[in-house]
């Protein structure tokens, strides 16, 4: 047995239980679907000689889903994490709740409950003074938030910490400092780093493929390429509100199956108007679950 650690044109590295790496390919019956064996999975193998194949995929725990474009088939980006992080920088590209609502329901609807990364604190005063709404936002959520810098260091002790201990996953859009952080915490990796694009000031994608790294304190992270877009896939309109936690504090709604847009005596809406829900998250959840109706259709 082992986990697959890096996939790359029909090639999967898979480490094994005893520590090694071997090379190897899928047994005909799983070539089927190429693209259903990605990194994290726990795999049997066997072996000829020095020809390794995999033999069998063990059922996933968890399994991080994202939509492909236009309509591209879903791509499962890491299976059988123990967390994620979903990682934003402060400025340049700043952040937007929405965006941060978008990365943090992507995860949340994969059965997981991400923290949220705040990078490149030293940029500028901007960054500083963003900080502040952020992180009284989403911790008020219940969302634990690191402040950190890639460059200057500061905050890096506490994502230390986390990312030492089984196998994680950053995502998040490109040029935010995903690969930058972890070659902050372990300078041996020398990661690719880009620089942003000087018009737009995004990132340039120059993580391209997943790969699960092995940090020289024990744990595995996955660094991922950076999101153009940040879509759900196969989520159906009513587990959305599932991803929002306060949601989850508001009164029960009259009907046991509610939108929360227009029902009367909406629990959800009443906590709105009452300000213990935010109207930045509120309007996040009305733009994903109408873009939900929308991937669903024609059954809705
Ligand atoms: N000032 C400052 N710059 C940073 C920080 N972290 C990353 N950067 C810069 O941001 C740019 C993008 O960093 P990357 O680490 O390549 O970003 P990424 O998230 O891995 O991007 P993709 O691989 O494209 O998804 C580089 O020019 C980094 O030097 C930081 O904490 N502070
Ligand atoms: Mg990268
Ligand atoms: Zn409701």
């Amino acid at each position: 047995m082992g986990a697959v650690h890096e996939t790359r044109g029909g090639v999967y590295t898979v480490r094994l239980d005893d520590g090694r790496r071997v090379d190897a390919s899928l047994r005909g019956r799983l070539k089927q679907s190429p693209g259903h064996v990605v990194i994290g999975d726990r795999v049997a193998v066997a072996n000829e000689g020095e020809t390794w194949t995999i033999e069998s995929v063990e059922e996933r725990s968890t399994g991080l889903m994202r939509r492909g474009r236009s309509g591209a088939a879903p791509k499962v980006l890491a299976a059988n994490l123990d967390r994620v992080f979903a990682v934003v920088a402060l400025t340049a590209p700043a952040a937007t709740t929405e965006l941060i609502d978008r990365l943090l329901v992507l995860i949340e609807s994969s059965g997981m409950h991400p923290m949220l990364v705040l990078n490149k604190l030293d940029l500028d005063a901007g960054a500083r003074a963003a900080l502040g709404p952020l992180t009284e936002l989403y911790e008020s959520v219940g969302y634990h938030t690191l402040p950190v810098s890639a460059k200057s260091g500061e905050g890096l002790e506490a994502l230390r910490t986390e990312l030492c201990r089984g196998t994680s996953a950053l995502i998040g859009p490109s040029g935010v400092g995903k690969s930058s952080l972890l070659n902050a915490l372990d300078p041996a990796l020398a990661l690719r780093t880009g620089e942003l694009s000087g018009k737009s000031g995004t990132g340039r994608h120059t993580t391209v493929s997943s790969r699960l790294i092995g940090l020289s304190c024990g744990g595995f992270v996955a660094d991922t390429p950076g999101f153009g877009d940040v879509a759900l896939w196969g989520v159906a309109p009513e587990d959305i509100s599932g991803c929002f936690p306060e949601f989850g504090n508001a009164e029960p709604c009259r009907f046991r199956v509610c939108t929360h847009l227009h029902e009367p005596d909406c629990g959800v809406r009443a906590a709105l108007t009452e300000g213990r829900i935010r109207e930045e998250r509120y309007r996040s959840y009305k733009k994903l679950y109408e873009e939900a109706v929308e991937a669903a259709a024609p059954n809705y």
